[in-house]
């Protein structure tokens, strides 16, 4: 199959391209930032420069492409969202709007879309499902609510296959764009670079986490799934839901010597309290099979490895971040 993934330079899209790319599939990447290193992306994987906002551009390129399916990432995250939070409406919202517009128009048949944790507000009872009341806290997660609710819109009135999951805080061996959540992969790089991390949470600090490989596939299977066998269109998705704490003892039990303090920053502590400590996934299994495969031990044991060498391979990269 021909697809096409948007937002592909960050965290999320180029696991994602080497996972459906290893699957067969022919696959295009798409970001306003600049084409990927070649270490990162395999140089006959094709670039398009596409800024979500530009509603005529991505149709140009559907028409142009022509593929069957796309994976819309392009996002501003949760943290950077509340820095700047009228540019993530436009990205966001009007980009999903003007993705979805233009893959009505232009005839790709399947859509597959990342919501997220920061859809839900306080106050939930745990472990929360995935047919409860939606209060979003941030900007970031009102615009997801929009694109989910935009998405079963488009599949109800035109007829176009919609899918999202909803990611708990995605961990993996890569400098991470300005999520609320980053403070647990900083545990494992800065352990790893400095020996050190002041986390901007409390200890007690829950959310659900689940490490990168297992959401690249769970992408990857929703977006292969049967859809006779999907009873939704969203789903919850769910691995593992360590305190802060928690992920300060595993992080210290695989790098020694490591010290992880904690001094909590108040807006961002405010987001984190206000997302679920644990989500119900039931919905996801019973529905296309969904499972994950790493818990917090598994993780830690895979990512220290793979954090030493990326950080030793480009120290310059990973020397700060926000
Ligand atoms: C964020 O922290 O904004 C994201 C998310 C949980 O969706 N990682």
């Amino acid at each position: 199959m021909r697809i096409l993934v948007t937002g592909a330079g960050g965290q999320v899209g180029l696991d994602l391209i080497a996972y459906l790319r290893g699957a067969g599939h022919e696959v295009h990447g798409s970001d306003i930032s600049p084409r990927p290193s070649a270490d990162a992306l395999d140089a006959s994987v094709p670039w398009h420069h596409l800024d979500v906002t530009k509603g005529e551009r991505i149709e140009a390129l559907l028409r142009e492409i022509e593929v069957e399916q796309v994976f819309h990432l392009a996002a501003i995250l949760s943290a950077r969202g509340e820095k700047n939070p009228g540019l993530t409406y436009a990205v966001n919202q009007g980009g999903t709007y003007n993705l979805l517009e233009a893959c009505r128009s232009s005839g790709v048949t399947r859509v597959v879309f990342t919501s997220t944790i920061a859809v839900y507000g306080p106050g939930l009872a745990e472990p929360v499902g995935d047919a409860v009341s939606l209060q979003p806290q941030t900007m970031y997660g009102v615009t997801k609510v929009a694109g989910e609710l935009l998405g079963d819109y488009y599949q109800r009135r035109y007829g176009l296959d919609f899918r999202a999951v909803r990611f708990p805080g995605l961990i993996s061996a890569s400098l991470p764009g300005g999520g609320t959540s980053d403070y647990a992969l900083f545990m494992y790089l800065d352990g790893v670079r400095t020996g050190a991390y002041e986390a901007f949470c409390r200890p007690d600090t829950r959310i659900p986490l689940m490490y990168m490989p297992d959401g690249v596939r769970a992408l990857a299977e929703l977006g292969a799934a049967d859809r006779s066998s999907l009873s939704r269109t969203v789903y919850n998705i769910a691995a593992f839901s360590p305190t802060a704490a928690e992920i300060a003892r595993s992080v210290a039990d695989a790098i020694e010597g490591v010290e992880i303090t904690f001094v909590p920053d108040p807006m961002r502590q405010a987001i984190l309290d206000s997302w679920p400590n644990a989500l119900d996934d039931t919905n996801a299994r019973n529905d296309w099979g969904w499972k994950p495969a790493f818990d917090l031990a598994a993780m830690t044991a895979e990512l220290v490895p793979q954090v030493r060498a990326l950080v030793k391979a480009n120290p310059e990269r990973f020397a700060s971040h926000e």
